[in-house]
């Protein structure tokens, strides 16, 4: 209704441009000012939302604003999926050179095995390579960010999730968690993450979880789960969960896309196929936001354990953890403003 509103105040404000009548047409002048209003207020109310484009449906816009997330059906098309899928499969099973740069990770019961499509579980800084970083590039994933967080856009975390067949340790879970928890970047609202189904992804085979609205909340402590069969590198969770939060599971089909705000409380479940589940996403910022110091705040432990796998992997150069974020933000779309 919004979107339909303020298509007809811009045609309305078009034709009496084209006619030449002027501001002294009292009631095309009243008329103007009170779509105005409406428009304006609307957006004002809302926190977590811009809309400027227009991209958002008012459903979507509320249902983001109440979530924290929404799930925008086959918004990546097929043959795109296909070209990240068959790049994946090349880089995993080293058809072509690794791209320098992009970080090829294998699960630890895995470390001393071959690598192929079958050991690795995830590809990171996806910028590095052509093919997969066009993802992060996608007109039709860009609309959405931007109704969201403004015109001005960067690439900041981006990853392909390709998760392994639980071997009985339930280790192939992710702990539910909130993304800012990885990011030296505020403000929160000016980030939205957009994780996109790369084949039918569900219950089965370790769909997302999320908790609703938890991105009204606050940001909370993380720390490793104490789970009996092991958790992965760098997976860590919300330290106090009742475990009797309200759920939700984000079946999705291949090119489904869900966008959801960083505060947003959310982890994935076992794969208990014997398939490889495959996700591309791409975390985004507005360009305008700025780095934050996490040293004496509860990122700190994290931060320092990224710190050392960079110094590892770099050399020296990533002594401070907003250099490795500067390192992998990327202008998509706009100008680059702070980041
Ligand atoms: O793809 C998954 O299984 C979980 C991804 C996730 O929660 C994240 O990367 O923040």
């Amino acid at each position: 209704m919004l979107a339909f509103m303020r298509k007809s105040y811009l045609n309305l404000q078009k034709s009496c441009n084209l006619l030449k009548i002027t501001a002294k047409t009292v009631s095309t002048t009243r008329c103007l000012s009170t779509i105005e209003t409406r428009l304006n207020t609307s957006n004002t109310d809302y926190r977590f939302s811009l809309n400027n484009n227009s991209k958002l449906t008012p459903e979507q816009q509320k249902f983001y604003e109440e979530n924290g997330y929404i799930v925008v059906k086959n918004l990546v098309p097929k043959n795109d999926i296909k070209r990240y899928l068959n790049r994946f499969k090349d880089i995993a099973n080293r058809k072509v050179s690794t791209p320098p740069g992009l970080t090829v990770q294998k699960e630890v019961s895995v470390a001393k095995e071959q690598q192929n499509e079958n050991t690795v579980y995830k590809l990171q800084e996806l910028f590095c390579d052509e093919v997969l970083f066009e993802y992060c590039k996608h007109p039709d994933i860009l609309n959405y960010v931007e109704a969201f967080i403004g015109p001005n856009l960067m690439a900041i975390h981006t990853m392909l999730i390709n998760k392994p067949p639980d071997k009985g340790t339930k280790s192939s879970r992710h702990p539910l968690h909130q993304d800012l928890h990885y990011f030296p970047i505020r403000p929160a609202d000016k980030i939205i993450g957009a994780w996109t189904a790369m084949e039918t992804i569900n219950r089965e085979n370790g769909c997302l979880v999320a908790i609703p609205g938890s991105h009204r909340g606050q940001h909370l402590e993380h720390g490793y789960p104490d789970w009996e069969g092991g958790v992965n590198k760098m997976y860590y969770g919300i330290k106090e969960m009742t475990g009797s939060e309200n759920r939700v599971h984000l079946e999705m089909e291949c090119g489904d896309c869900v966008l959801f705000h960083p505060l947003l409380i959310h982890g994935s479940g076992m794969n208990r196929t014997k398939g490889y589940r495959k996700a591309i996403s791409c975390h985004f910022a507005a360009s305008d936001c700025h780095y934050i110091e996490v040293k004496g705040t509860i990122q700190e432990n994290l931060a320092n354990e990224i710190i050392d796998v960079a110094k590892k992997r770099f050399g020296a150069t990533f002594t401070d953890y907003s250099l490795i974020w500067k390192f992998r933000a990327q202008l998509v779309r706009g100008q680059q403003i702070n980041l």
